[in-house]
C-alpha cells in the first residue's frame, strides 16, 4: 500500500480510504525522545477545568497554537464534557463545536487529536485533518468506532471506563483495581484487533477518575508497569483531577481549587516519564513539557 499523505488520497487495496487521511503512529509528530505531551482543549461550556474558556473557535485555536508552541505534541480537542453527571450533547452540536477548531489547527500546522466516543464525529474529524482519536469509552460507546479508526489507520486511545458519565461513579468497585483495569483493557484491545484495527494504532489509558475513586487512581499510578507491560503505549490523564484536589486539601478538608493543582500534575508527569509511559494529557503544557525533558535528560545520562 502506498500512502500520499499530502493529498490524502490513498492507493490502497480495495478499502474505502479515499478522502480519509491515512495516519499511523509514524504520522504523529517526529517521535520525541521523551514523554509525549497532549494538550487539552475542551470547546465545551462545562468541562471541569477549562469549560467555557475556549468557546469561540478563535479563542480555542489560539489556545491550541499556544499549547503547541509550549511543547504539546498534539492538541486534544473535545466537544463534549465527560465529567461524571455531564449532560450529553447532540452529535451535530459536538461537530459544530469541534470541526472549525480541528480545521484551523491543522491549517496552522498543529497536530490534532479528537476526544469523542462517536464514530460519525471521529470520521468527520479525521476528514478535517485530525491525526488521532481519543475515545474515553474504549470503543464501547459506538460499535462503528472500530471501523472508523481501522479505515483511517489512525492511532486510537482506548481509555478504561465503566458505564457512562451518569453511572460511572457507582461502578467504581474493585477487588484489585490494577488487575481488573488491565483485564478490561485487554478485552478492549482484543475487540479492536478482532475488528481489524492494527496493533500499532492502539494506545491504552487507565482512565484516572473514570469509575475510579482516589485510592484506585493512586494504585493504578503506583503499578503503572502492569499496563505498560501489556505492550501498548500508555497515556495518562491526571491533570488537575479531583483526586489531586483531595490530596492537597487544606486542614478543613476543602479540596484544593482546580487551578492550584498544577505542581502535583507536574509531579505525576515526571513520574510517568520515568516509568516508561508514552504520554500525558495535560492542561498546562509548559510545566509538563519541561518535566518530560528533564526526565529524558536523566534517562540519557543513565544510558550513557
Ligand atoms: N480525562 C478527561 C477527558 N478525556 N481522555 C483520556 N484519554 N484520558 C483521560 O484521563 C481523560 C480524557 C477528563 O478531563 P478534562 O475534562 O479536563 O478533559
Amino acid at each position: 500500500m502506498t500512502v500520499d499523505r499530502d493529498t490524502r488520497a490513498i492507493d490502497a487495496t480495495n478499502k474505502s480510504y479515499l478522502n480519509v487521511r491515512f495516519v499511523s503512529m509514524m504520522d504523529l509528530p517526529e517521535a520525541p525522545e521523551r514523554l509525549r505531551i497532549v494538550g487539552i482543549l475542551n470547546v465545551t461550556p462545562d468541562s471541569f477545568s477549562d469549560g467555557g474558556r475556549w468557546l469561540t473557535p478563535r479563542d480555542a485555536v489560539s489556545q491550541g497554537v499556544h499549547m503547541h508552541a509550549e511543547g504539546a505534541d498534539l492538541i486534544d480537542v473535545g466537544g463534549e464534557s465527560t465529567r461524571p453527571g455531564a449532560f450529553r450533547v447532540s452529535e451535530d452540536e459536538e461537530l459544530r463545536r469541534i470541526l472549525p477548531v480541528v480545521r484551523a489547527l491543522r491549517q496552522a500546522g498543529v497536530p490534532v487529536s479528537v476526544d469523542t466516543t462517536r464514530s460519525r464525529v471521529a470520521r468527520s474529524s479525521l476528514e478535517a485533518g485530525a491525526t488521532m482519536i481519543n475515545d474515553v469509552s474504549g470503543g464501547t460507546a459506538d460499535p462503528g468506532m472500530a471501523s472508523a479508526v481501522m479505515e483511517a489507520g489512525c492511532p486510537w486511545i482506548l481509555m478504561h471506563n465503566r458505564g457512562s458519565s451518569a453511572t460511572m461513579q457507582a461502578l467504581a468497585e474493585y477487588t484489585d483495581v490494577v488487575e481488573e483495569v488491565a483485564d478490561e483493557l485487554s478485552r478492549r484491545i482484543d475487540a479492536a484487533l478482532a475488528a481489524g484495527v492494527a496493533a500499532e494504532q492502539i494506545v491504552i489509558d487507565p482512565g484516572l477518575g473514570f469509575a475510579k475513586r482516589p485510592p484506585h487512581n493512586w494504585k493504578l499510578l503506583a503499578r503503572i508497569e502492569r499496563l505498560t507491560s501489556l505492550g501498548f503505549p500508555v497515556l495518562i490523564g491526571a491533570s488537575r483531577k479531583s483526586f489531586l484536589g483531595r490530596l492537597l486539601a487544606d486542614g478543613q478538608g476543602n479540596t484544593r481549587p482546580v487551578l492550584q493543582r498544577e505542581d502535583a500534575t507536574t509531579a505525576i508527569t515526571t513520574y510517568a516519564a520515568l516509568a516508561g509511559v508514552w504520554g500525558v494529557r495535560v492542561h498546562d503544557v509548559r510545566a509538563s513539557a519541561d518535566a518530560a525533558l528533564a526526565a529524558a535528560a536523566i534517562g540519557t545520562a543513565q544510558a550513557g
